[in-house]
């Protein structure tokens, strides 16, 4: 076996598991580790301005490739600043191997300024959280590390790296599993049975998506149920992931978006939910490849553990050994009904859309239509716009896989690194970012990272000079009294000058208010090779 600094090791490590790209921000106790990266120009390390650009890139590259996101970050202060984005990354399930350089191990028991208890403090967003004490475990511990992320339920793995731990040479030779190599989940007959025997007798089914139909690309599969049970189909309000085509006449989009759509999941007899926690309904049949997730917060009928693909792919089996020729008619009927239902409401909308059109400021259904118009096929959205994003999710079309990407979680700010993300990812597609300002002003640093490495992700800034979203609940929680009692809630005097922020980053901005030029300045930012940012000021009353 030939012998190497252990840092050497470690990149020998990430080349023979796949890594292409690396996320961070390093400081002193991560030199071995960056001093040996800068030997391997084959894994192309990404620098964020911030750990939470670093972070939200990881995030986005997962997710867009299916592979883990690698991020490395400064002692405990780098994963402190990280935490948002990792907090919400270990909910979401986003497989990341998260790596911290240490102070050398004999020295942290004198508390020095880099060192620090790293293991206690990854285990907050971790499967797994541990620190290589010794160089010859390095191959043990990180072929752990990548197995407990990738393999169901994915997440998040936290190793600490200690310094002269990184300094030791050693022996070294490592051999990666190959990809994917653990088997898929099955679930058992019965259930499947049960539950295929519960839909087939419904006279008013509703089925309801979330994240686990993308992870474990279920979409097919997803859409042979929903047509052969004639259910519209829901998914959350604040969806993150493309879990169903838009354009399908049975997707009813977010299912607490209107009452109009309410109606259509009231007295219904049976509710299938895959991939996400049910709502407060009847018959709820669940299906998860987390038996944790099963039942955990509200009674369920049947709670099927098992790959959601493989999953459903079997309950579609045995449902179409009980349907009758009169039940598959009912079940067109149903379809056809939705159908019609989801044309009423878009005619109700696009009807009050065209009252507002030349407003201005500008609505947000005039931003939306007018950029649905532009977007080539293909084109990948970000979507962090908020209180805007139920009126984006109507005009826009998301009709394969991997289309649409929202931050799982709660941290506002993940929109522009998630960008850069899948766009290191998908290099081939166009990558459209639509955020809320106060959101860019978080994490306004991903446009240096954008210029630096030329990643031609087209930045739209929804500008309202406010967190309109916290308003508006603050309004549904206390009523109209609080309309005008706005404390922390407005980003104005200064309101930021986006376009000149990102000039000051080497990406090219303006700002567009006249509604009539947003097609023509759409069109040439689309077409360019280049980062570009709009900044649009949009209707921000609530
Ligand atoms: C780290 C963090 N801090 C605060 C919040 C609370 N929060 C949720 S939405 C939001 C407003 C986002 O503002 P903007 O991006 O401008 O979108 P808008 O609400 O104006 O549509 C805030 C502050 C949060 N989710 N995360
Ligand atoms: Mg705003």
């Amino acid at each position: 076996m030939p012998t190497m600094r252990a840092s050497e090791a470690l990149m020998q490590i990430f080349r023979a598991e796949g890594v292409d790209h690396l996320f961070g921000l390093p400081g002193s106790t991560e030199t071995q580790f960056m001093d040996s990266l800068e030997d391997h120009p084959e894994i192309k390390y990404i620098l964020g301005l911030h750990e939470c650009i670093a972070a939200g890139m990881a995030v986005g590259y997962a997710r867009a490739s299916g592979k883990a996101g690698v991020l490395n970050v400064h002692t405990f202060v780098g994963m402190g600043a990280a935490m948002a984005t990792l907090l919400d990354a270990y909910r979401g399930g986003v497989p990341l191997i998260v790596t911290a350089g240490n102070s050398d191990t004999p020295a942290v028991i004198r508390e020095g300024g880099l060192s620090g208890d790293l293991v206690t403090l990854g285990k907050t967003f971790s499967k797994l959280s541990a620190q290589v004490d010794h160089a010859a475990n390095l191959g043990l511990i990180m072929r752990r590390a990548f197995k407990v992320a990738t393999q169901p339920p994915t997440g998040p793995v936290f190793i600490a790296l200690p310094q002269n731990v990184m300094n030791e040479n050693i022996d070294f030779a490592y051999e990666a599993n190959p990809p994917s190599p653990f088997s898929r989940k099955r679930p058992d007959q019965e259930s499947i049975e049960r539950a295929a025997e519960m839909i087939a007798r419904a006279k008013k089914p509703v089925v309801m998506l979330g994240p686990g139909v993308a992870k474990q690309q279920a979409i097919p599969e997803v859409v042979e149920l929903v047509e052969l049970t004639g259910a519209p189909a829901f998914i959350p309000g604040m969806s993150s992931d493309t879990l169903f085509p838009s354009t399908h006449r049975q997707f009813m989009g977010a299912s607490t978006s209107s009452p109009d759509s309410r109606r259509l999941t009231e007295g219904a007899d049976v509710t299938v939910v895959i991939g996400t926690q049910p709502p407060a309904a009847k018959n709820v049949i669940q299906i998860d490849s987390d038996p944790w997730e099963l039942g955990k917060n509200a009674p369920v009928a049947a709670g099927i553990e098992g790959d959601i693909k493989l999953t459903v792919a079997e309950l579609n089996a045995a449902l179409k050994k009980r349907l009758s020729p009169a039940d598959r008619q009912a079940a067109k009927a149903r379809a056809e009904n939705i159908a019609v239902e989801k044309e009423k409401l878009k005619a109700n909308w696009l009807a009050q859309a065209e009252k507002e059109r030349d407003n201005i400021p500008m609505p947000a259904s005039r931003l939306a239509q007018e950029l649905a118009r532009v977007l080539q096929p293909g084109t990948v959205i970000i979507d962090e716009s908020w209180s805007y994003s139920p009126t984006m999710l109507q005009y826009l079309d998301f009709p394969e896989p991997n289309r649409y990407f929202r931050h799982r979680g709660v941290s506002i700010g993940q929109g522009m690194p998630i960008a850069l993300g899948v766009k290191l990812a998908m290099p081939d597609s166009p990558v459209v970012a639509l955020v809320g300002d106060g959101s860019a002003a978080w994490s306004c640093q991903s446009l240096w990272t954008a210029a630096h490495y030329k990643l031609p992700v087209k930045f739209i800034i929804i500008h309202n000079a406010s967190y309109r979203l916290v308003k508006q609940n603050k309004m549904r929680q206390l009523g109209e009294q609080v309309r005008n009692k706005t404390l922390g809630l407005n980003i104005e005097d200064p309101v930021i000058d986006f376009p000149t922020l990102a000039k000051s980053m080497g990406v090219k901005g303006q700002r567009v208010d006249q509604p009539d030029k947003l097609t023509q300045v759409l069109k040439s930012m689309l077409a360019s090779d280049k980062p570009e940012l709009i900044e649009v000021p949009v209707e921000g009353r609530i």
